[in-house]
């Protein structure tokens, strides 16, 4: 089947994973919707985009915090028509915020993180999927993390909020039978991005640390499967799909012998 001319709509395109998957999608000759906050990164994956596909890829870009329902709701109404009828979308757009323990974590990282991880989510899902039942297929693809499914200490509400969008996409997988539409749920763990800067708030020593001799996952790691899982048949779906680099595993449990 394959990705060939299928409209995607990326969020948190301009970094990451978001933007790598941009770069694979391109290559397999998709038209491209990128979002993100930041407009001047936005620019230069477009700039790229036209090198290395000879200006032959299609491509919006569009100014959007996700947080913000109404934005959200305008961006989709704006949309030009031959950039309408999305048949992927990669809710991608997410972050992790602090390292303390629950008792010490700042309550307004955790609004953050719900904001962006659990809510925007749910304000971009909704209004791609009234044109995606409209026209009884598409496929959302969220990217999960391990984090929602094991227990990471000083996780937190970042490992719950991740909790959540696999629970979400199951349940919205349930919803949709019968609606020919997709949902998979891709679940990575450690990735060198620019992931660990935010979760360090711009410690960028704090946040090499975090991939020192480790060999861990790349961007162009998870595109690749992102882009694998939408260009399977029609009839296939990938529900969850978790992902680590070899240099990770579990650890035990822990038991406190002190009491
Ligand atoms: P990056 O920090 O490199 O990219 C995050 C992207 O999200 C950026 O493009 C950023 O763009 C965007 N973003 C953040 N907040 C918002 C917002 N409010 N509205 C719109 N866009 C936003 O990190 P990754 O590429 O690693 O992260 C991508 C996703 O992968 C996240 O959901 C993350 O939780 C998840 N993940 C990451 C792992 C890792 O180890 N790196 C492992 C497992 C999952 P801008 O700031 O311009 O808005
Ligand atoms: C983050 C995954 O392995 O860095 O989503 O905790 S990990």
């Amino acid at each position: 089947m394959g990705n060939a001319k299928k409209t995607i709509l990326i969020t948190g395109a301009s970094s990451g994973f978001g933007e790598a998957c941009a770069y694979q999608y391109a290559k397999e000759g998709c038209k491209l919707i990128l979002t993100a906050r930041s407009v001047a990164r936005l620019e230069g994956v477009r700039r790229k985009l036209e090198l290395d596909t000879k200006g032959k890829c299609a491509v919006l870009i569009r100014k959007l915090d996700v947080q913000d329902r109404r934005a959200v709701e305008q961006v989709m109404t704006d949309l030009p028509t031959d950039f309408a009828d999305i048949d992927v979308l990669v809710n991608n757009a997410g972050l992790a915020l602090g390292t303390e323990s629950v008792e010490q974590a700042e309550l307004t990282d955790w609004d953050t993180i719900i904001d962006t991880n659990i809510k925007g989510l749910l304000y971009m899902t909704r209004v791609v999927l009234s044109v995606m039942v409209a026209r009884k297929c598409g496929h959302i693809i969220n990217i999960g993390s391990i984090a929602g499914n094991w227990p990471h200490p000083r996780g937190g509400v970042y490992g719950a909020s991740k909790a959540f969008v696999q629970q979400f996409s199951r349940n919205m997988r349930a919803d949709l039978i019968g609606k020919n539409i997709r949902v998979s749920n891709i679940e990575p763990g450690i990735a060198a991005t620019n992931y660990s800067n935010v979760r360090f708030k711009g410690d960028s020593e704090k946040a090499k640390s975090v991939y020192a001799g480790t060999k861990a996952l790349t961007a162009e790691d998870i595109a690749q499967i992102v882009c694998w899982t939408s260009g399977l048949p029609e009839h296939v779906n990938i529900n969850t799909l978790e992902v680590m680099p070899v240099c990770q595993s579990w650890g035990p449990f822990t038991l406190d012998r002190s009491l």
